[in-house]
């Protein structure tokens, strides 16, 4: 405080420092280290804080599985137009270098991307940038991207034109057009100094559909409230919300089964059909649409309600009407909900009525967990197989 302030408060001082304190001494038996050791203790025994699962709702609300998207290339840069001047050479003939190549639109296949939400209705490419004097050619647009999940279809007036499976996978919506060429370009012997130049070409405009269909190694398929859910959070670490009300799960739901020799299998909760699913029943398309990708099928029937076979036998029936042969995939079916008395009594009685291996668990209380995971591996293998006998390389998590 400058001297001239303390004395217009009347010599008083406004602020002491306090005297220093001497350190207090450890209690007598307990020795302290010379150094904080509470922020390690904290870390140490702080749990680290958990992200909130997104709710149903909220995920029903991000995931958008159709987009109609306009895309337009980018248009080529003109060509440049210049005569070339300097002391001694004036007339140093036409340098009007070409104009740069409009940037492509490309769709590219992304394993992080779950959805089509963050596709938007419209992209122009990068323009190229016009040629300039002394030969300069227009840089070239660049591509530009857009990231679509795994299984997007795209479409063109109904027309399947690309079909992005694989990771990587990249398909060309929208060609940048040409640069234009500059005037150097037309040089000739019989034009010593051309005037002409051309403008750049528009980019490609094309509008289409993006379709998504989950692909997974597995699909859950059964009834509304036969516990697929329950089972998809039993094997796997994705978290679909569980309710005892049919229609819980509104968007299919990929978890992952690890296994210890570090394959992965996805596994998919399709949301439940119903009767007359084929005829889009309780929005039966938009479900089964992503049935089609799954390389095996996973039946959970409910064995607590009368006769379980039933709900197999419809199950098929809807899948077969769907689409001709996806009945037919390598399947299991799995006898949900052991747990409760009834189910053990229909068990064998589900088992005398179908062909097809039953695997009877409890996704709730985890009973007869392994063995389905067993099973799940065998058809993985038996798949991976397949698809090498075949020249193809086999989907890979
Ligand atoms: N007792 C018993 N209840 C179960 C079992 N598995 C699931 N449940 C119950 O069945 C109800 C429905 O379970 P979900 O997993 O939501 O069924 P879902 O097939 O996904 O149903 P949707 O999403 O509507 O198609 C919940 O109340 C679960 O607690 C089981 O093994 N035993
Ligand atoms: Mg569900």
């Amino acid at each position: 405080m400058p001297p001239w302030w303390r004395a217009l408060l009347g010599g008083r001082r406004l602020w002491r420092p306090a005297p220093p304190a001497s350190p207090a001494p450890p209690p007598v038996g307990s020795w302290q280290p010379p150094f904080s050791t509470s922020c390690a203790k904290c870390s140490k025994n702080r749990r680290l804080r958990q992200k909130r699962a997104l709710s149903e709702r909220k995920l029903t609300r991000c995931f958008v599985d159709h987009r109609k998207v306009r895309v337009i290339g980018g248009q080529g840069g003109g060509g440049g137009h210049s005569f070339h001047s300097e002391p001694r050479k004036q007339f140093g003939g036409p340098d009007g270098g070409n104009g740069g190549d409009g940037g492509h639109v490309i769709f590219k296949a992304d394993q992080q991307i779950r959805s089509l939400s963050s596709v938007l209705p419209f992209y122009q490419g990068f323009h190229g940038q016009r040629g300039g004097s002394k030969n300069c050619y227009g840089a070239s647009g660049a591509y530009m991207y857009i990231k679509v999940p795994v299984g997007t279809l795209v479409k063109e007036d109904g027309k399947i034109v690309a079909d992005l499976t694989r990771h990587g996978e990249e398909y060309v919506a929208a060609y940048g057009g040409a640069g234009g060429k500059g005037n150097r370009f037309f040089l000739s012997n019989d034009n010593r100094a051309p005037t002409l130049f051309t403008p750049g070409e528009p980019g490609q405009e094309r509008v289409l559909h993006l379709e998504l269909k989950t692909t997974a190694h597995a699909g859950l398929v059964g009834f509304p409230n036969t516990g697929k859910s329950s089972l998809l959070r039993a094997i796997s670490n994705a978290k679909p919300a569980v309710a005892a009300y049919p229609f819980t799960t509104l968007n299919p739901h990929v978890g992952i089964v690890h296994y210890q020799d570090y394959e992965q299998i996805a596994v998919a909760d399709i949301p439940g059909l119903i009767r007359g699913a084929h005829q889009n029943r309780g929005l039966g398309m938009a479900f089964l649409r992503h049935i089609e990708r799954c390389r095996f099928l996973l039946y959970v029937v409910d064995l607590s309600v009368s006769q379980p076979w039933i709900q197999l036998q419809d199950l098929k029936y809807e899948l077969e009407q769907y689409k001709k042969g996806l009945s037919k995939r390598p399947c299991v079916v799995i006898g949900n909900k052991i747990d409760l008395a009834q189910s053990r009594i229909n068990l064998p009685l589900l088992k005398e009525q179908i062909d097809d291996r039953v695997i009877a668990l409890s996704a709730l209380m985890g009973n007869n967990l392994e063995e389905l995971l067993l099973h799940l591996r065998e058809l993985y293998d038996s798949y991976v197989k397949t698809e090498q006998s075949r020249g193809q390389i086999p989907v890979k998590w």
